[in-house]
């Protein structure tokens, strides 16, 4: 079993306090994956001091050369993938086909991150008067506090780090105690690829006692954070106290939209992929199946059908199709809400339980649940679960599925099955989600592609893609007067 140690200015080091906490594997959690420093607010204060100290030099770095940094993290991902994904699998439980995805989603972001280095485009914009030159520069903005999920252990820290540092920003990195292994190797390939002292930190622990103490902090700029809508809410509260910049990735209760003129073979495959793919442990899962009546019975059949062949074990099994919850509270949750659809009135089609057969009664798995019978008025149709539950809800018409959709505090993502060009471009057009897909699942968002949501799913900014590089640089605005002379703007032109 290996012991793991923050990085903090250049050196692997233990918690002040001496403090650890395990780390299980949640397929089978008698199987200790490593310790980990259990840290405090005193190691978040030496964190930020190097963080603050290297952004002196990192900002002058060209962002090029940066890029080129993140080129060579690109490709020693790519050398290391499996080596990443069955470590992944082990702390997290997802299947390793997922777990490659996860670090593939890593690889691309890091080259699309290593290219923009010779970008970073600015504007120049005419000026209003003679002799005058104008441009917008973009320049970083200093120390990111980054607070990243255990869903996907290494595409969504890469998400954020990488640009981060492409712009010229130094990093508190806080990743999730339930998948600090793939965090720490993340960090190993960043030094390994050259990243200078004091550029990426690394502080292991708790929310409360280590995010909470990044977010806190006055010397850091800006927090990118994804999670919990309850969390984003608490982080954007006490952010607010220093007006730090805050980029929040929350919730979700996506669904998928079955229309009648649907191609319901592909349909099917995109919900059960959609739902129980991580084991309904992504923020852009789908939760809410909306099938039209005229489908109905028969897509349900098949979907009852398929469902129970679904095979739960050991992400690390090649026969295994869906892992177990993250962990026992994740799994409490899960059935929480399964005993709510029913005192509620939904009935179950599928599963409902947890699962305990051989090879799943030492993990935290559940069965993959589907609910039928389910009102946009329930609970389960409302709140997001985060785990291998569907609710299935009836309609009657486009304008009733997408009503029903557009019926929730959250807008991550969401889907419509539909041969018709017609009722694709009006949903398209009023689904209210920061992502909408056309005949495919609800998952699946690629690397650089904005990725984000509308309502309490976020805080209006978005990863991924070129708009990322937006959160993570500071404009500057420059005039440059080569008239010899006082020009007034608003008077003299
Ligand atoms: C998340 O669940 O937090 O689109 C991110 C997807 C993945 C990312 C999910 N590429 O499902």
């Amino acid at each position: 079993m290996r012991k793991y140690q923050n990085f903090i200015s250049g050196k692997w080091v233990d918690a002040r306090s001496g403090l650890t906490f395990e780390n299980r594997n949640p397929a089978n959690w008698s199987e200790v994956i490593g310790t980990f420093p259990k840290s405090s607010k005193e190691d978040v204060e030496e964190a930020v001091r190097c963080a603050r100290k290297a952004f002196e030099t990192w900002r002058l770095v060209p962002a090029p050369h940066r890029g080129d940094i993140l080129k060579r993290v690109g490709d020693l991902m790519v050398a290391k993938k499996e080596e990443i994904a069955r470590t992944m699998t082990r702390e997290m439980g997802k299947v390793l086909v997922e777990t490659r995805g996860d670090v593939q989603e890593g690889i691309d972001t890091a080259y699309y991150a290593a290219s923009e280095g010779r970008r970073l485009f600015g504007h120049t914009v005419p000026s209003e008067l003679p002799n005058k030159f104008n441009m917008a520069i973009r320049t970083p903005v200093g120390v990111a506090g980054i607070v990243t999920p255990w869903n996907f252990p290494m595409a969504i820290p890469t998400w954020k780090i990488f640009p981060a540092l492409l712009c010229g920003n130094t990093v508190v990195f806080k990743p999730a105690s339930d998948t600090p292994a793939t965090a720490a190797m993340l960090v190993e390939i960043l030094v390994e690829a050259g990243v200078p002292t004091g550029v990426v930190n690394i502080v292991h622990g708790g929310g409360s006692d280590v995010g909470m103490a990044i977010v806190e902090h006055a010397d850091v700029d800006l927090i990118s954070f994804t999670g919990s809508t309850g969390v984003g809410i608490k982080i954007s509260e006490v952010a607010s106290k220093t007006l730090k910049r805050v980029s929040l990735e929350l919730g979700g209760k996506n669904a998928q939209i079955v229309m009648d003129d649907a191609d319901l073979g592909l349909a099917l495959d995109g919900v059960l992929w959609g739902a129980f793919g991580t084991t309904g442990q992504r923020c852009t899962a789908t939760s809410r199946l909306l099938l039209h009546e005229k489908v109905f019975d028969k897509f349900m059949a098949d979907l009852v059908s398929r469902t129970k062949k679904l095979r739960l074990g050991d992400g690390l099994l090649e026969t295994t199709d869906i892992g177990p919850c993250i962990h026992e509270g994740q799994r409490k949750i899960v059935q929480g809400y399964v005993d709510i659809g029913q005192k509620e009135g939904a009935k179950i089609a599928a599963g409902g339980a947890i699962a305990t057969d051989d090879g799943q009664k030492n993990g935290w798995f559940f069965q993959p649940t589907i609910f039928t019978e389910v009102t946009p008025a329930m609970r389960i149709a409302r709140e997001e679960i985060f785990g291998p539950v569907l609710s299935v809800i009836r309609i009657k018409s486009l304008e009733e599925g997408v009503s029903v959709l557009n019926d929730t505090i959250y807008g991550l993502s969401s889907s419509i099955y539909t041969k018709d060009i017609n009722n694709a471009f009006r949903a398209i057009r009023d689904i209210k989600a920061g992502i909408t897909y056309v005949n495919g699942p609800t998952i699946g968002a690629e690397a650089h592609m904005p990725f984000g949501g509308v309502k309490q799913t976020g805080n209006g900014h978005r990863e991924g893609g070129w708009t990322v590089f937006e959160f993570f640089s500071e404009w500057k605005t420059v005039y440059i007067d080569y008239s010899g002379k006082l020009q007034r703007a608003q008077i003299d032109a």
